[in-house]
């Protein structure tokens, strides 16, 4: 409407003014009435897109500065700090606070009751070296111990990984440890298991035989291991070392040397002794899409012996340690759970999307 009336009285202006057939008219891309004083033409009657007035310096804009806005993705009211636009006014499904830790789409699912894990991280604790166990087992194994300083408390966390992750980071040059000091017997002798996960990879690189993600393998006796292979792939390895096993699953573990948020991987691993002499599934997912199956595997390897060795997540445990540190995982871990059951997709779904007590 401004530039309407601005445009009338210029053009009348200028036809009632012979003695000034021809001004200066300034260029005004963001349509807020102001034109841009390096941007001009001469023109007896105002061209569109022109004003008279000047004082446009940055006519990008239809406001003097831009302000950052911040996605919300998730519509709680927080955005997220690493998807930002610059802009006068919030544009849609944008706020303009950056408080948002974890902000993403909804999924659509339909969440299924899921038997409780024996053993449940969820790297929320922050702080100090004790990681607590939610899980059934959780009064006789309350915690698992953590290595001072590495790995380190994070608040980079995927979508229902509450507040805090840790970060193994990606020199082993120490024994960066989660495990568990003492023994647990009621990992040995299983028929039927799942552990997931998720994982944030930030160097394609392995020591031999795999980077430990879960294992409680017996120095390649009893036991089970699952290890990251050097180009994303997960194994497992079933009361021997994973490098015996075919049971490797699809390149489904992005690397990203920064651990963004959007590298985040879900993970499960299902194994049955039971099921057609033995079977091991494998299901991926991530922040944006659910949990699929990726491949499953004959695996006739009976159940879990009874020699295992210590619990322990992203590095060898006591038992295997002795073979160096260089097994250790390179990137972020979190929400890791270890059930006596072989959970459907449906349940790896809910697991991988539900917001964790
Ligand atoms: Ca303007
Ligand atoms: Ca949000
Ligand atoms: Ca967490």
């Amino acid at each position: 409407m401004y530039i309407a009336l601005i445009g009338i009285t210029m053009v009348s202006c200028t036809k009632t003014n012979p003695w000034n057939p021809k001004q200066a008219w300034y260029e005004d891309k963001d349509g807020d009435g102001r034109g841009n004083p390096l941007v001009f033409v001469y023109s007896a009657i105002q061209p569109v897109g022109y004003v008279a007035d000047n004082t446009d310096n940055n006519d990008n804009l239809p406001c003097e500065e831009a302000s950052p806005f911040y996605a919300d993705k998730d519509g709680d009211g927080l955005g997220d700090p690493n998807d930002i636009i610059m802009a006068c006014e919030a544009p849609p499904g944008y706020v303009d606070n950056a408080d948002d830790k974890s902000d993403f789409a909804p999924i659509d699912y339909t969440p299924v009751p899921v038997p409780e894990p024996l053993f449940a991280y969820n790297f929320d604790e922050g702080q100090d070296t004790v990681v607590h166990n939610s899980g059934s087992l959780a009064t006789q194994y309350d915690a698992l111990d953590m290595s001072a300083n590495i790995p380190s408390w994070s608040d980079n966390v995927p979508r229902s990984g509450g507040t805090h992750s840790v970060d193994f980071g990606t020199k082993y040059d120490t024994y960066n440890y989660v495990h568990s000091s003492t023994m647990i017997p009621e990992l040995a002798g299983m028929t039927q298991i799942t552990v997931t996960g998720w994982v944030n990879n930030k160097l394609d690189e392995t020591g031999s035989g795999g980077n430990r993600v879960v294992s409680w393998i017996n120095s390649g006796h009893d036991g089970f291991d699952i290890v990251y292979m050097k180009g994303g792939s997960l194994n497992t390895g079933i009361n021997q070392w994973p490098d015996k096993s075919a049971a490797i699953s699809s390149a489904k573990i992005t690397t990203n040397p920064l651990g963004s948020a959007s590298n985040w991987v879900f993970f499960a691993v299902t194994y049955d002794a039971n099921d057609n002499g033995g079977t091991l599934k494998y299901y991926f997912g991530d922040n944006v899409s659910k949990a699929y199956m990726d491949n499953e595997f004959p695996y006739p390897a009976g159940p879990i012996g009874q020699g295992i060795g210590h619990l322990a997540i992203g590095q060898f445990n006591q038992e295997c340690i002795h073979y160096g540190y260089q097994r250790m995982f390179r990137g972020l871990i979190d929400q890791v759970k270890i059930y006596d059951k072989v959970l459907t997709l449906d349940q790896v779904v809910t697991v991988q999307l539900q917001t964790q007590p």
